[in-house]
């Protein structure tokens, strides 16, 4: 058994629910609202699970499995069928770091706790907030534009997505909801097209999650 503890608009549990949907696999969901209650992540029951108070949390058979890049790697090892890594030592690399270049470089300074602080604490007003998200989301983005390196491709690193894909889509999902400039990174503006085109994609997209408000 498959539960995927995850909010329609979290980027991490998106990633998770495109790897589930490319290796079509069931799934239950269990709805963790980051808004509401204060936030639901913070709750006692919900950091037993997950001591970070971060979503997605993956339970698998009595397994409990966080962060987003480890479940997908997890997955890919229980089933590995369709593959998200590459079998070439040098393009698994590089799949990764650019996952990683999301994942760890650019999502993280604008988590919701992030926002929240500058809102809260540091008292900075929306304006001053928007500019820091648009500022890390673009220049993350043109990094990864960069990282992609000569070949044409229909996808981030081959003609099938792998983890790559996977983490770029909901990043350029943030993106559009926070009106970054994507004039700067047209490839993948293409290849998250491409991607979005796939039911894997579009089954998993915040917009027809049932848990969206
Ligand atoms: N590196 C973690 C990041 C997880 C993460 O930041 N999740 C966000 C939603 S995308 C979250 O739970 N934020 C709650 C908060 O900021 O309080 C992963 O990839 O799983």
């Amino acid at each position: 058994m498959l539960k995927l503890h995850g909010y329609f608009r979290s980027s991490a549990s998106y990633r998770c629910r495109i790897a589930l949907n490319l290796k079509g696999l069931a799934y239950e969901m269990a709805f963790v609202h980051l808004v509401r209650d204060g936030g639901q992540q913070l709750s006692s029951g919900y950091r037993a699970l997950n001591p970070q108070a971060l979503l997605p949390t993956l339970e698998h058979d009595g397994r409990v499995l966080t962060q987003s890049l480890a479940i997908i790697e997890y997955l890919d090892e229980v089933w590995p069928r369709p593959r998200l890594l590459p079998a070439d030592a040098e393009l698994r690399a590089k799949v990764r770091a650019f996952a990683l270049a999301i994942a760890s470089d650019t999502g993280p300074v604008n988590n919701l706790r992030v926002l929240r602080y500058l809102k809260r604490t540091l008292r900075q007003d929306q304006s001053a907030i928007d500019a820091w998200y648009r500022h890390w989301s673009q220049t993350g983005l043109e990094a990864c534009e960069a990282l992609l390196g000569d070949a044409p491709h229909r996808f981030c690193f081959g003609d099938e997505p792998t983890l790559a894909d996977i983490v770029l889509v909901p990043q350029m999902y943030n993106a559009r909801l926070f009106k970054t400039d994507l004039s700067s990174v047209p490839r993948l503006v293409a290849i998250d097209a491409a991607c979005r085109a796939l039911p894997a994609f579009a089954d998993a997209a915040p917009d027809v999650q049932p848990d969206a408000t």
